[in-house]
């Protein structure tokens, strides 16, 4: 920087000189230099705002119009910056080819254009380029401010409650669809207050479209970012719940008489506000959905029950296409005594190795997923599941639940009992694992 200022006072001295010796045509370049300097700088900046770099389009590809007092205005001042240069050098290329196209060249007013254009150059340049950023940041600070305040009040209150989506399709989870525009059908894949608007902004077609979590809209539909089908996105907190047994060992029984506890006793006797969502069929079982709110919580809860068929755990391969482990919460393994301990035996083992591999997980450390171990079919229930189940040869079974999971509980069970046409409600088989596994896998549904 010294050296920038002691180099431009030397040249400053040199053409003080220069003036001095009262050579008339340094003169006239020096002060021909001095206006075109003074123009040249908006000539860069009307070339920079015309302009769109390679960059550009990469950083930013959204179908959708960009605001200017974002990032664009920082952008069109950085290439201003650099094309001035560019400019001024152009001029003193003008004069030289008028020279030689008069046939008169002088080279001591050429050399006195250049350097004085250099230096003026350089000169306006800082002192516009200063001003430039003064008015563009002055105009984009309540833009800024208000993106800001937007952005924090939205992070905080998805990041509190762990917000996001699942996709019934593929069983992708994620934070932010994609979505389409519906009147052109260009895909917006972030659709959040950014550089092409705050709370809204404008697709290419023309079409306004809100920013994801403002407001409904029926102007875009929300698609899955993996598997691009249609999703309804929720602002609620997914806990996802996957009940595993053999066929025909009670898993869909105990769903359902689970999820008829969850909508009447155990949401009365937690003060929940539980609601029954739908029910998703798949090829291979069904997902239910389940809307658990209270006051007390930060976000609503939307529960995901997976009622897998029992024949997708017959192999290792299957258990690992279900995706949803990936990110599960909660574990329910049924148990029937009525099959043999070592086909369940068999079962387990080949579930503990698909869900290490799924959540790479190595053999030394516990999976961190709760798992509800729940002996069914059990007519006269015993508070001590794990004697039951040693009684029953299941002693291994107990061993490598205890070996592999972090958290784990042993439940009996009766699921017939509740579905059955007596519908005898009071006795809540399913009250205790469903409390248990909720509580385990969200600390707000202690
Ligand atoms: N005795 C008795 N039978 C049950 C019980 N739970 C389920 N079942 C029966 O077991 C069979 C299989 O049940 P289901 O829920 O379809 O098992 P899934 O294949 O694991 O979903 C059905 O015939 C049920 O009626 C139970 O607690 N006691
Ligand atoms: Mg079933
Ligand atoms: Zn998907
Ligand atoms: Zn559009």
């Amino acid at each position: 920087m010294l050296d920038l200022i002691i180099k431009i006072l030397i040249l400053i001295i040199a053409i003080i000189v220069f003036i001095a010796l009262g050579l008339p045509s340094i003169v006239s370049a020096v002060l021909k230099s001095f206006f075109i300097c003074i123009f040249t700088y908006f000539e860069a900046l009307k070339f920079s705002m015309g302009n769109i770099s390679v960059n550009e389009i990469n950083d930013h590809n959204e179908p959708a119009k960009e605001k200017y007092f974002f990032h664009k205005q920082y952008r069109d001042l950085k290439n201003t910056w650099f094309s001035v240069d560019g400019v001024n050098r152009g001029k003193v290329l003008l004069m030289k080819k008028k020279m030689y196209d008069k046939g008169r060249v002088n080279f001591k007013k050429l050399k006195a254009f250049e350097i004085s254009t250099y230096i003026f150059g350089n000169i306006f340049r800082v002192i516009y380029a200063f001003v430039h950023f003064l008015i563009v940041t002055i105009i984009s600070i309540p833009n800024y401010i208000f993106y800001y305040i937007i952005k924090t009040l939205k992070g905080i209150k998805r990041a509190r409650g762990k917000l996001s989506n699942v996709c019934l399709h593929c069983y992708e989870k994620f934070q932010l669809p994609h979505y389409v525009c519906v009147k052109c059908g260009r895909v917006h894949k972030k659709l959040i207050p950014g550089p092409y608007g705050i709370l809204r902004r404008k697709c290419v077609c023309g079409e306004v479209i809100p920013c994801a979590f403002y407001s409904r809209t029926d102007k875009i539909k929300a698609i899955c970012p993996t598997c691009s089908k249609e999703v309804e996105i929720r602002e609620s907190t997914p806990i996802c719940i996957s009940v595993v047994g053999p066929k025909a060992s009670g898993k869909t029984s105990f769903i359902l008489s689970a999820v008829n506890l969850l909508l009447n006793n155990i949401s009365r006797e937690k003060n929940w506000d539980a609601k029954f969502l739908k029910e998703n069929l798949k090829e291979d079982g069904k997902i239910y959905n389940v809307f658990i709110n209270s006051k007390k919580f930060s976000s609503e809860k939307l529960l995901y029950i997976y009622d897998i068929l029992g024949e997708k755990f017959n192999d290792k391969e299957s258990i690992k296409k279900q995706k949803y482990y990936k990110y599960i919460d909660g574990l329910i393994f049924i148990i029937d005594p009525s099959i043999d301990m070592y086909e369940i035996n068999d079962l387990l083992d080949r579930f503990i190795i698909a869900l290490r591999e799924i959540r790479q997980i190595k053999l030394d450390k516990f999976i961190p997923i709760p798992i509800a171990v729940v002996v069914n079919k059990i007519e006269e229930l015993d508070n001590n599941t794990e004697n039951l189940l040693n009684e029953m040869g299941g002693e291994t079974v107990i061993r490598k639940i205890n070996y592999n999971f972090t958290s784990y509980k042993f439940f009996s069970c009766n699921s017939m009992a509740n579905i059955s046409k007596e519908k005898r409600y009071d006795v809540e088989y399913e009250s205790e694992p469903v409390k248990w596994i909720l509580s385990e896998a969200n600390r707000e549904l202690k």
